[in-house]
């Protein structure tokens, strides 16, 4: 057996071999092609390859599992998706299996030594598993006495709130709504999620702003945008096949506004592999402007653009869109008068820019009618991430962007159900209506406290409050922050247990009794009473649509998400329930009708569901009404922080390469940054570099000492890189073990994973 030569929850910290070659200027093309078929029939036989792609994002066929980038409605027959598509059902559709014999052959300490790259290699998770107390293997356990055991320790709790439901945001509609529904009448609303680590500031704004928390555009709009903001986001990477919409739009002759630390190449130029001169090399330049903006600049930067178009205003007029500011907003005076007191030089010092090119991207924001606001990660994990989001909206606001065509918010949510999950009251703060809806339905009384959203569950845990732990999928030790301190929370349990597809660090850090429950992926065909089901997802743009899995499974002892519900809750709740589990899972038509009754927007769910393509959720930004406090769409004031940086103290932000997704590793290659083979490195500034008397290749270890601890992530390799000075960037979850539990944004509670303050000191 391999030594462990650090804690098991670290990624192991050696190193794999680098080479750097130039960034690139332009995505995709015919690399991206080579490179998806290769991960795709790598993974799997031609036949299933085949069957896989070709339902991929069709009409009739399945979700991609990848981001929540909505599909055309127009869609090509074949190849609607992208190269990291491709890689996430190569990831879900290999036929290798996990079973076992595995568990058997390979400790839990031993598999903590392995890399997350190779932990995800293993395959499919084919059989349920069980470590008792005190073992040091996984062991084969039945998936009766599994859900005898979970339910059993349930009811032993001493109160509900002792137990904390996770999801991550792949869950389907039908699962989620059943798992909050059993979580509710079990007692507790202790439901975090990977949105609180991901969108919660945008909801958290747009809903204080515009009175819902998803963005307001359709696809359709950015054909019809005369200029498209993109802030704190890698589409290139992370949502590709946006890049055709940024394309369309751009020959429709809408502009394009990058604000980035990094210049990414997806944002630079796009080559359409689904055109014949994409695959030859052709190429269509996307960012007109690109503002490499320091690390949470963008406050300051929105400020100094509010502040240049108010002079504007006020100079010639015709810059504010005053007919949609009376009617529909409210808080203009406080805005102006707030914007009177900075200082623009000083804004744009404080944004890292110069004067010029904030200048000529302020032109064009005047210049423009309908706007679009498009943001991510890069704008959502700060200190002061929901101030950030509505000085976006206040900048939209002015110019009469929302609730016309062309125009809007645009959120571009990560996982593909990640909002499908939260309008199913996936939520650990549901509003009253919500849980008067259940009650009046269902005909128990849901808990009204709030629970606890990630960054508090972990903390309970900490605190030795939490005696089961239930995850529906995702990898709840390397996603969150602190990774040291979430292994010893977790380790506090009575019970981890686990719903996944594939392996990861999260099966290794365990309570005291640990379960393992492998489900059915989205390719996967899914077969309930003889009858074949189809679930259904939200996109990031509202419209609901279907899934339908094609492939067989791996194993026959893989159990449906829902399926895993209805026994966690016959287990648990037994005779009790006022929930007819059996009869909701004999046809998940079933589940979509108890839906329908309890969540307005969904009326002939069933039937509009099965409509190709599916349909949109009722919207009031979009159609210019606004559910706010005010009944209009609110102007806030805003706030921002700059950092007292120390001698030696850089601010760093953990970013996705281009071969992963969130936790799971395709890859070791970052191939547009130039990347390869290795992943933990840090990029910086060539003259931080010089200045802190290292060298390109250098090897350091790095440190945070947030609130007095000291947190450690050694052995980076140091990459220059054309990023402002005194930020740096690394990758997540290697670097998760610098972000301080205690470091999150005002109000959403997300982790502050783009702004930790770092110390670099050579090895
Ligand atoms: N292939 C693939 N697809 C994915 C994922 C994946 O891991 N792999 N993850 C999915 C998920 S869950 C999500 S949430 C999304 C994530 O999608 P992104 O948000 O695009 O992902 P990140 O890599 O976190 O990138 C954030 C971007 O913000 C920039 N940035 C960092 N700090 C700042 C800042 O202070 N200001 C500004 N203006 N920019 C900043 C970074 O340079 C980077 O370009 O993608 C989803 N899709
Ligand atoms: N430092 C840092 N930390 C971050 C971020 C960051 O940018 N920087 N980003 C944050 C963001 S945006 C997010 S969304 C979170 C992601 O947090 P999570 O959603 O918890 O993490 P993932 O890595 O997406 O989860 C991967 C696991 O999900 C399981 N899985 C995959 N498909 C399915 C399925 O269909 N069903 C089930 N039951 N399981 C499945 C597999 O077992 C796989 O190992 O991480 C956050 N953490
Ligand atoms: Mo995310």
């Amino acid at each position: 057996m391999k030594k462990t030569p650090h804690p098991i929850e670290l990624t192991p910290e050696q190193l794999t071999g680098i080479s750097v070659e130039s960034p690139k200027e332009v995505a995709v093309g015919l690399p991206a092609v080579t490179n998806a078929l290769q991960h795709v029939f790598g993974a799997m036989d031609v036949r299933r390859g085949a069957k896989a792609l070709l339902n991929l994002n069709q009409k009739d066929g399945f979700d991609c599992p990848s981001c929540a980038w909505p599909d055309p409605d127009e869609r090509s027959r074949t190849a609607e998706y992208c190269e990291n598509g491709a890689k996430a059902i190569a990831e879900e559709a290999t036929t290798k299996r996990v079973m076992a014999d595995f568990f058997a052959k390979h400790s839990i300490e031993e598999l903590g030594t392995w890399s997350d790259y190779e932990l995800s290699q293993q395959g499919r998770l084919g059989e349920p598993m069980y470590k008792p107390q005190g073992a040091t293997h996984y062991q084969p356990i039945s998936w009766s006495e599994l859900f005898r055991k979970i339910g059993t320790s349930l009811k032993k709790l001493a109160s509900p709130d002792e137990a904390v439901f996770y999801t991550s945001g792949r869950t389907s509609n039908e699962a989620a709504f059943l798992y909050q529904l059993f979580g509710r009448e079990f007692g507790t609303n202790n439901f975090p999620d990977c949105s609180n680590m991901c969108h919660e500031s945008s909801g958290v704004a747009l809903n204080e702003t515009l009175g819902i928390g998803k963005g307001s555009v359709k696809l359709d709009d950015f054909y019809k945008a005369d200029l498209i903001i993109i802030a704190g986001q890698n589409p290139g990477t992370n949502h590709p096949r946006m890049l055709s919409a940024l394309e369309k739009a751009k020959k429709n002759g809408a502009k394009i506004l990058v604000i980035n630390p990094l210049k990414e190449a997806g944002l630079i130029a796009f080559s359409n592999p689904q055109t014949v001169g994409g695959l030859l090399g052709y190429k269509t330049a996307l960012a007109d402007h690109y503002l490499q903006v320091r690390i949470n600049g963008d406050v300051p930067l929105f400020k100094a653009f509010l502040k240049y178009l108010y002079k504007a205003e006020k100079n010639t007029g015709g810059v504010f869109d005053w007919t949609f500011i009376n009617d529909k907003t409210q808080g203009i005076e406080a805005l102006l008068e707030d914007i009177e007191k900075y200082d623009f030089e000083q804004l744009i010092c404080d944004s890292g820019l110069n004067v010029n090119e904030v200048e000529d991207a302020a032109e064009l924001i005047k210049s423009s009618k309908n706007i679009i606001g498009c943001w991510a990660m890069g704008l959502t994990q700060h200190k002061n991430a929901v101030d950030t989001i509505r000085e976006l909206v206040n900048l939209l606001l002015v110019k009469g962007s929302i609730g016309k065509p062309g125009a809007g918010t645009c959120p571009v949510r990560g996982h593909s159900n990640v909002q499908g999950d939260r309008t199913m009251g996936i939520w650990e703060a549901p509003p009253k209506a919500f849980l008067d809806k259940i009650q009046e339905q269902f005909g128990f009384d849901p808990p009204r406290k709030h629970g606890y959203n990630t960054v508090e569950a972990i903390k309970a845990m900490h605190e030795g409050k939490v005696g089961v732990f239930f995850a529906m999928g995702g990898n709840f030790l390397s996603a969150t922050p602190d990774t040291s301190f979430t292994a010893q929370a977790l380790r506090t349990c009575g019970i981890t247990a686990h719903v996944s597809t594939k392996l990861n660090r999260s099966h290794l850090v365990t309570g005291e009794e640990a379960f393992i429950l492998p489900c059915l992926g989205r390719t996967d065909e899914d077969i309930q009473q003889g009858k074949v089901q189809f679930v259904s997802v939200e996109n990031s743009m509202g419209v609901v649509h279907r899934s339908i899995g094609k492939l067989r499974p791996v194993s026959d002892q893989l159990l449906s998400e829902p399926d895993i519900v209805r026994r966690l809750a016959n287990a648990t709740l037994g005779a009790y329930s006022h929930v007819h589990w059996d009869f909701l899972l004999g046809d998940y038509d079933h589940i979509r009708e108890s839906i329908e009754r309890t969540i307005p927007g969904f009326e002939n769910y069933n039937q509009r569901v099965r409509q190709l393509g599916g349909f949109y959720l009722p919207n009031g930004p979009r159609e210019g009404t606004f559910k706010t406090s005010t009944n209009k769409a609110n102007f806030t004031i805003n706030e921002y922080t700059t950092f007292d940086l120390k001698a030696h103290e850089f601010v760093m932000m953990t970013i996705r390469s281009h071969d992963q997704f969130n936790t799971t590793i395709y890859g070791l290659d970052d191939r547009y940054r130039g990347i390869f083979n290795e992943r933990r490195v840090i990029l910086m500034n060539p003259t931080d570099i010089e200045k802190a008397g290292l060298v390109a290749g250098d090897r350091v270890d790095l440190f945070n000492y947030f609130g007095g601890e000291k947190r450690t992530a050694p052995n980076f390799v140091v990459v220059p890189y054309s990023i402002p000075q005194l930020c740096v960037a690394t990758y997540f979850p290697e670097a998760n073990t610098l972000v301080p539990i205690g470091s999150y944004a005002n109000r959403s509670m997300t982790p502050t994973s783009k702004a930790v303050v770092i110390e670099i000191r050579h090895r």
